[in-house]
C-alpha cells in the first residue's frame, strides 16, 4: 500500500498544473485539494485490479490519477456551503475556507476536466475502442446517473426516514459508482482478464463499493474528528439516513462485513484469488479513518 500511495502520489503531483503557472490561485488551490493526504482507496484498487489483468503499471497509472481527481473534486463541492457545508477535510481547512468558494468551484471544475483530460492524452489499450469505452466508464460512473446522481438523492433525502433498499440505492451511486469503476479502470488498463473474470471483479467493485459506504456509516457515528480528519458525527446532527440510523450501530458493522465477504467469493474466481484487492477488502472493512 505504501509503495502505490507514494507511486500514485508522484503520478498526480507530475499531473497537476505546477502553481508558479498562471492563473496560480486555481492551480495552487487544485494541488492542496489533491496532495498531500487521503487514503487513496480508488487508486489502489485500481492498481490491485490491474496486477490481476497483467496490465502495464504506467497505463494504470493515469486511470488511478483520473479517480482519484474526480474524488477530490466530490469531495471540494460536497464541502461547500450549498451542500454538506463543512470546515474540516483530511485534517486540514476545506477549499472554501482556504481559499474562497469561486476558487473552490472551479477547482472541481477543473480537476474534473483534467481526469478525463488523463484517460484521453495518455495510450490505456492498445484498441482504441477500448480506450474510449473506458472513457464512457468514468463519465457514467461519475454523471447523473452515477456519483453527481447519488449526491442529488442524498441532497432530497435530509431528514427523511429512508428503507434500507432505498439507503443502498443511493449509496451505490454516490459512492459505489466511482469505486466500481476505478477497479473495473484498472482491469481494462489490461488485457489479461476474460469477460467472465472482468464481470466477477464488477461483482467484487459493486459490493466492496457498498462495504466502504456502510463503514463510512458506522465510523461517522462511533469514531472523533481527530481520528476521522473530517468532522464527526455529522450525520446524526444533519439528520441523514444512513446505515446506523436504519439498522443500528451493531448491525451496520455486522452488514459492512457482509458485504466484504460478498465481495471477497468473487475473488475466488480471479488469478491468484484476487491478490492484493483481498487485503484491500479487509483494510476497507477494518479501516479507523
Ligand atoms: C459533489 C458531485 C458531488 C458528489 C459528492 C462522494 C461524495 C459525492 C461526497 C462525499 C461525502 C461523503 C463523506 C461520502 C461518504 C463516502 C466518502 C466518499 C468518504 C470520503 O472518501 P475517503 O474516505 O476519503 O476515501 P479520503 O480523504 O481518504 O480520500
Amino acid at each position: 500500500m505504501l509503495d502505490r500511495q507514494d507511486r500514485i502520489e508522484k503520478a498526480l503531483d507530475a499531473a497537476l498544473p505546477a502553481p508558479a503557472i498562471a492563473p496560480v490561485r486555481l492551480h495552487t488551490a487544485m494541488r492542496y485539494a489533491v496532495l498531500g493526504g487521503g487514503k487513496r482507496v480508488r487508486p489502489l484498487l485500481a492498481y490491485g485490479a490491474g496486477e490481476l489483468a497483467c496490465a502495464q503499471t504506467e497505463r494504470v497509472d493515469s486511470v488511478a490519477a483520473a479517480v482519484e481527481m474526480i474524488h477530490a473534486y466530490s469531495l471540494v463541492h460536497d464541502d461547500m456551503p450549498a451542500m454538506d457545508d463543512d470546515v474540516l477535510r483530511r485534517g486540514r481547512p476545506t477549499v472554501h475556507v482556504e481559499f474562497d468558494q469561486a476558487t473552490a468551484l472551479l477547482v472541481g471544475d477543473s480537476l474534473q476536466s483534467l481526469a478525463f483530460q488523463m484517460l484521453s492524452g495518455h495510450q490505456l489499450a492498445d484498441d482504441a475502442r477500448r480506450q474510449l469505452e473506458m472513457i464512457e466508464l468514468l463519465a457514467r460512473a461519475s454523471g447523473s446517473r452515477g456519483m453527481a446522481g447519488g449526491q442529488a438523492i442524498d441532497l432530497e433525502s435530509t431528514a427523511k426516514s429512508l428503507a434500507v433498499p432505498e439507503l443502498e440505492f443511493m449509496h451505490i451511486h454516490k459512492t459505489g459508482a466511482l469505486i466500481r469503476a476505478s477497479v473495473a479502470l484498472g482491469a481494462r488498463c489490461g488485457t489479461g482478464l476474460s469477460d467472465t473474470q472482468l464481470d466477477q471483479l464488477d461483482h467484487f467493485g459493486k459490493f466492496i463499493g457498498l462495504a466502504f459506504q456502510v463503514v463510512d456509516d458506522v465510523l461517522d457515528a462511533d469514531s472523533s474528528t481527530a481520528t476521522l480528519g473530517k468532522t464527526a458525527g455529522k450525520d446524526a446532527r444533519n439528520n441523514k439516513p444512513t446505515y446506523v440510523s436504519a439498522l443500528g450501530l451493531e448491525r451496520a458493522r455486522e452488514l459492512a462485513g457482509e458485504l466484504r465477504d460478498n465481495a471477497l467469493r468473487a475473488l475466488n474466481f480471479l488469478p491468484q484469488e484476487g491478490g492484493h484487492l483481498r487485503q484491500l477488502a479487509e483494510f476497507i472493512v477494518l479501516r479507523k479513518f
